[in-house]
């Protein structure tokens, strides 16, 4: 035990030397970036940074648009909520709606949903034509907008038939 304790104090305390660290043979390349910039590379670099807060107030315009058409959405998601309807039923209603709309007016007349439907292959009484006018136009105005319509086939699909 002494012995291995003589040892001990007898052994070099101290790290073993790192060889080959410093000193290394090749010199460092010097730094690539310390020439000063020439006239171009200055008018360059400005005109980046303009164009970079060009595509900055792009973005932030851009950024404004989205927010807009969010809002829009919004609005619309709502009537598609009370409707009970997806956008692309929306947008397949608003195609029939217009295939019906022969005449283009943006409304539906009686003969223009009576054509409509018996295209179909329905039997349209003008006693149930009138019926369905009854119920769903709202506003009482003798045709359909296009919001009319949306709800007698809202019903008529879940009803089966109006
Ligand atoms: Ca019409
Ligand atoms: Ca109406």
């Amino acid at each position: 035990m002494g012995h291995q304790l003589k040892m001990a104090e007898e052994a070099p305390v101290t790290e073993p030397p790192t060889e080959g660290g410093e000193g290394s043979p090749l010199p460092l390349p010097p730094p690539p970036a310390a020439k000063p910039l020439s006239l171009m590379e200055q008018l360059e670099a400005m005109s980046m940074g303009a164009k970079t807060s060009v595509e900055a107030s792009t973005a932030a315009s851009a950024d404004l648009t989205k927010k807009a058409t969010r809002q829009r959405r919004k609005s619309r998601d709502l009537e598609q909520t009370v409707f009970g309807m997806h956008l692309t039923d929306q947008a397949e209603l608003k195609k029939k709606f217009d295939a019906i709309d022969v005449d283009g007016n943006g409304t539906l007349e009686k003969h223009e949903l009576k054509a409509a439907l018996q295209a179909t292959g329905r039997t349209v009484t003008d006693k149930k034509l009138t019926e369905i006018f009854n119920k769903y136009d709202n506003d009482k105005n003798g045709t359909f907008d296009f919001k009319e319509f949306c709800t007698m086939i809202k019903d008529w699909n879940d009803n089966g038939d109006i």
